[in-house]
């Protein structure tokens, strides 16, 4: 919504005095005029071992190439270049255990030593260029070490959060053929173990391609290791395979970095792909500008390396600016709901990256905690992952930023690796608005024959021009990223969001507009949780819609046909939860379950989502011209 009378939040003379750039507007003009020189601009204070021969090559598009024939490795400019000059013993990471007993540091100097000693194990086990590795661990700084040793050897990194359960995990690495997969003895969850380990155990039973498992030391829970096939990663590092140096593999700037997977609105998640050239450039020219992330800063990002965020925001963007980072491996309310508030106080931090459902459910709490702690190194916020409400902006900008740390709402995606629209630190800021877009980028909004709605007006969010860090397609589904991203409104990129443009050119964004929920800025599928509930046997035919959620911002209802005979009864309705939560993930339980005869769908079977949704929410069901009235 584009409410009335917005007020419009001016930066703060401190924000204004201490701006690397002072002027947004007169760069944005020029990147507007030339984004291919900006992006040229920025790729030049990287390091490459040979030089592009372009910036983009759009002649295959919608496949756009960025920097072909350039040669660099995003390692080489997250880690290694910084090992020269000042920065060499400056903390790349501060690492907080979830008890608060344990604070781990890394140098970049001693971040180079794991990333190092990993790429080692990884390399005489056999990983290699092109090749992918799962990793699925908890919020430790193995995690960072695995997915950097996988990029400076080369290897693809494929990371599963480590909230997924055993099904969701198998699909993964069964669809990307893994023959090697990092994880952990366990996570700790508030207080309690997950255990990582059995779920792993339980997912490559019968994979055909995983043959071996490396496994780090977290909780010291009693495992089962499998002796042909698992190993202690902690008895790997004392052979001598890991030790001494290991050459940061020069990789063309297209080849892959990661495969992230990520919920459609149909069937399967789909692999994101990110390649190492663009990627880099666009993560660290976003960092740079929109967190203006200076060396004396201490930057968290809370969001877990098992989402887009965590990989662009949590580690690459932060790390290419030389950055320091820290890492809390708990959650916000663990054991009392002042925990990241004290965390700020005692480690000084300054830049602090989270998401609107996290603000609003610590908001809940009330101000009285985070009162209780000095707050003032913030200089600056910065929210993601779904719209923030006005109320809580104001809330995180007044009792958490003092009133003087301006809120970078930044718009992006899975698919777009880098900030698409966002502010600057010294714009006037809109609560509720993602900003403008990002150097380089321009949108539009359109209704369903491809033009341009009128100022205000809702319609599909669209790019017009393709930007560096955007993803290289879908791991081996060419026909999909055709027809998921670019076939809807030729020349543009679908983002599959709902969105406004005000007359000042501020985009408001309005959900998702297909079938995919964020709930707690999580990304689901329908058809995944669909699909999950249909695997309980007493369940036909299940549909899920997302309903407005007052802290998560949508929740998960669903609706299901029984087999004749099954009684729908509450503790049926538990039952199916928890299946979908050990299924798939806790994450993706619905709140709730009605028990129906049968499901609206159109002539040709397809569940309508909108009318059960419509009908949640006692709004008009719309047109139902296509509806099989029979069913
Ligand atoms: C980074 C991330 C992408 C979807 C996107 C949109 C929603 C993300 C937002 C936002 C409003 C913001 N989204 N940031 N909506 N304001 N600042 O979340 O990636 O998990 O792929 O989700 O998230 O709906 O389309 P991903």
């Amino acid at each position: 919504m584009v409410p009335e009378n917005i007020d419009l939040v001016p930066p703060s003379r401190s924000v204004v005095e201490q701006a690397s750039v002072p002027d947004p507007e007169a760069l944005g003009e020029r990147a507007g005029q030339d984004p291919l020189a900006f992006w040229a601009a920025e790729a030049a204070e990287l390091e490459w071992s040979e030089p592009w021969e372009q910036v983009l090559d759009d002649s295959a598009a919608p496949f756009f190439t960025w920097f072909p024939g350039g040669r660099t490795n995003i390692v080489r400019n997250a880690v290694d270049r910084h090992l020269a000059g000042p920065r060499k013993n400056k903390l790349a990471l501060i690492w907080v255990s979830e008890d608060g007993k344990e604070t781990r540091t890394y140098s970049f100097h001693a971040l180079n030593r794991q990333v190092t000693q990993m790429a080692n194990v990884l390399k005489a086990m056999g990983v290699g260029k092109g090749d992918i590795v799962t990793i699925y661990l908890p919020r430790i700084p193995e995690i960072w070490f695995a997915m950097l040793a996988c990029a400076k050897i080369g290897a693809v990194h494929s990371v599963v959060f480590g909230g997924y359960s055993a099904d969701a995990l198998r699909d993964r690495i069964d669809a990307s053929e893994s023959k090697l997969v990092i994880t952990a003895d366990g996570s700790w969850i508030n207080g309690s173990v997950f255990p990582m380990k059995d779920v792993i155990d339980e997912a490559i039973r019968f994979s055909p391609t995983v043959e071996n498992l490396v496994v780090v030391r977290r909780t010291g829970s009693e495992v089962t290791m499998d002796p042909l096939r698992d190993h202690w990663y902690g008895d790997l590092t004392s052979l001598p395979i890991a030790k001494g140096p290991c050459p940061t593999e020069p990789m063309a700037a297209e080849d892959p970095l990661f495969l992230l997977y990520t919920s459609g609105s149909t069937g399967q998640p789909k692999a994101i792909v990110h390649a190492h050239g663009g990627y880099q450039v666009g993560t660290y020219a976003t960092t740079k500008y929109v967190f203006d992330i200076r060396d004396e800063d201490r930057y968290w990002c809370t969001a877990d390396p098992g989402w887009v965020t965590g990989h662009s925001y949590g580690l690459y963007g932060p790390l290419l600016n030389g950055a320091t980072s820290f890492m809390f491996e708990g959650g916000p309310t663990f054991p009392y709901p002042n925990r990241w508030w004290s965390l700020i106080e005692y480690y000084g931090i300054s830049i602090f990256y989270t998401a609107p459902t996290a603000i609003r459910s610590l908001m809940r709490f009330g101000k009285a905690w985070p009162n209780r702690h000095d707050l003032s190194s913030l200089r600056l916020l910065g929210s993601v992952g779904e719209p923030i409400n006005p109320e809580a902006w104001h809330w995180f900008h007044e009792v958490i930023g003092g009133g003087e740390c301006p809120i970078m709402d930044t718009w992006w995606q899975t698919e777009t690796g880098m900030f698409q629209i966002c502010p600057q630190p010294v714009m006037p800021l809109k609560p509720g608005s993602a900003g403008r877009p990002f150097y380089g980028q321009e949108v539009a909004v359109l209704d369903e024959q491809g033009n341009e709605v009128p100022t205000g007006a809702e319609g599909m969010l669209v790019l017009k021009h393709p930007w560096p860090a955007m993803f290289r397609g879908l791991y081996h589904d060419d026909q999909r990223y055709i027809d998921t991203y670019w076939s809807k409104y030729p020349g543009y990129y679908l983002t599959g969001d709902s969105a406004r443009i005000d007359e000042d050119g501020y985009v408001w964004i309005v959900g998702r507009a297909d079938d995919v929920i964020k709930v707690s800025g999580h990304r689901i599928g329908t058809a995944e949780v669909e699909a999950a509930m249909d695997s309980h046997p007493d369940v036909v035919e299940a549909a899920v819609v997302g309903l407005p959620h007052e802290v998560k911002g949508q929740s998960i209802h669903a609706y299901a046909v029984l087999r004749p005979g099954a009684n729908g009864s509450q503790e049926l309705a538990e039952a199916i939860r928890l299946h979908v939560a050990q299924h798939l993930s806790p994450i993706a339980k619905p709140d709730g379950i009605d028990f129906v005869e049968s499901l609206p769908k159109t002539r040709s079977g397809k569940i309508m989502r909108r009318v059960l949704k419509a009908q949640a929410l006692g709004e008009d069901v719309g047109d139902l011209s296509t509806m099989d009235t029979e069913a």
